[in-house]
């Protein structure tokens, strides 16, 4: 049972999907979108209100556009590179988060007229192994658990390098005891390609791509591999300062909004990169959580509901906006 004061495993995760999937069988589905390296099931959650779907599909047929299909994609194992100076610990605080969003949206019937907007496309582990690996190995793993060369001792691909656009490219390391290793070929990790299979079926139907990461308050746009821009720059960059403001709202959270390189640092092979620029989906881009470093990965556990509220408010401000657009 999820009480969101404390982090889970993946299995504490799925066991939560699985008991809220009960609870709601009318409203969600779940499927497996692959197995990890080690075996571990990757998950994806359809949370889809059958009224929504009459709704929706009135809205396609009107407008031609479907309401936003959202997915948020967990990569449990990143770090910053500067943060090496730091108590370093993983980016617990996304699943924490999200879980509490849905779990929110689920039970709380201020937001049932919400879940008649959307249909959510949620995975709430992509690196299952790697979140196994930080609560009973290395609490600063950032990889996968994959294994490419027998001959040396490293293991592990940063799945966000791992995407086929600019792969190999800058801000990521050919290096693979590298924690920016991009792996032998894009798409080697059986996480990564999940995603890419998900994604190419339904990337007709998908209007938003979330990746959620933590930390550093930050509202990612694309590209990562280039200091370009995508020609709809400015339609993104209005969503993301909305998204921006209502997650300042609440408690006054600080989050900027920009693209990578402006706000960070060049990362080739990332997955919105891939998403917005090779599958054509518009609105791609990334979200780094709380806090701004002072515990960084060691984000204190009382922490969860705050977050959880405050970016429940900056997705529903987004995703609306979006919708609305469309
Ligand atoms: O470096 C990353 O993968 C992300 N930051 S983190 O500290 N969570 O590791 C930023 C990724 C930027 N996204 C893309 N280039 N698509
Ligand atoms: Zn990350």
């Amino acid at each position: 049972k999820l009480t969101w004061d404390a982090y889970y495993d993946s299995h504490e995760i799925y066991a939560w999907v699985d008991e809220i999937t009960a609870q709601f069988p009318e409203i969600i589905t779940t499927q497996s979108i692959g197995k990890s390296t080690k075996g571990r099931e990757l998950m994806l959650m359809r949370i889809n209100k059958p009224s929504d779907q009459q709704k929706i599909s009135v809205f396609l047929n009107s407008t031609g556009i479907i309401a936003g299909l959202i997915i948020f994609q967990q990569d449990e194992s990143c770090f910053f590179r500067d943060s090496m100076k730091d108590i370093h610990a993983r980016e617990w605080i996304t699943s924490a988060t999200t879980t509490w969003i849905f779990n929110e949206l689920l039970t709380n019937e201020a937001y049932a007229a919400e879940l008649d907007k959307f249909d959510f496309h949620y995975v709430p582990v992509l690196n299952p192994d790697g979140l196994a690996y930080t609560h009973n190995g290395d609490r600063l793993w950032r990889k996968t658990l994959s294994e490419h060369n027998s001959f040396w001792r490293c293991f592990g691909v940063d799945a966000n390098r791992n995407f086929d656009k600019s792969f190999g490219g800058p801000g990521a390391s050919h290096d693979e005891c590298s924690e920016l290793y991009h792996g032998p070929s894009a798409f080697s990790e059986p996480e990564t390609q999940a995603v890419r299979d998900y994604i190419l079926a339904n990337k007709d139907d998908i209007k938003i791509y979330l990746d959620v990461h933590s930390y550093s308050q930050l509202i990612l746009l694309p590209y990562g591999d280039t200091s370009e821009k995508p020609d709809d720059y400015a339609d993104l960059l209005e969503k993301g300062l909305i998204m921006e403001d209502a997650l300042r709202e609440r408690y006054e959270t600080d989050y900027v909004t920009g693209s990578v390189p402006e706000l960070t640092y060049y990362a080739s092979g990332g997955s919105f990169d891939w998403v917005k620029g090779k599958a054509g989906v518009k609105y791609a881009m990334g979200i780094e959580l709380r806090d701004l470093g002072h515990y960084g990965f060691l984000l204190p556990a009382n922490q969860i509901i705050p977050s959880g509220k405050e970016t429940l408010d900056g997705f529903l401000a987004i995703f609306n906006a979006i919708r609305d657009e469309i």
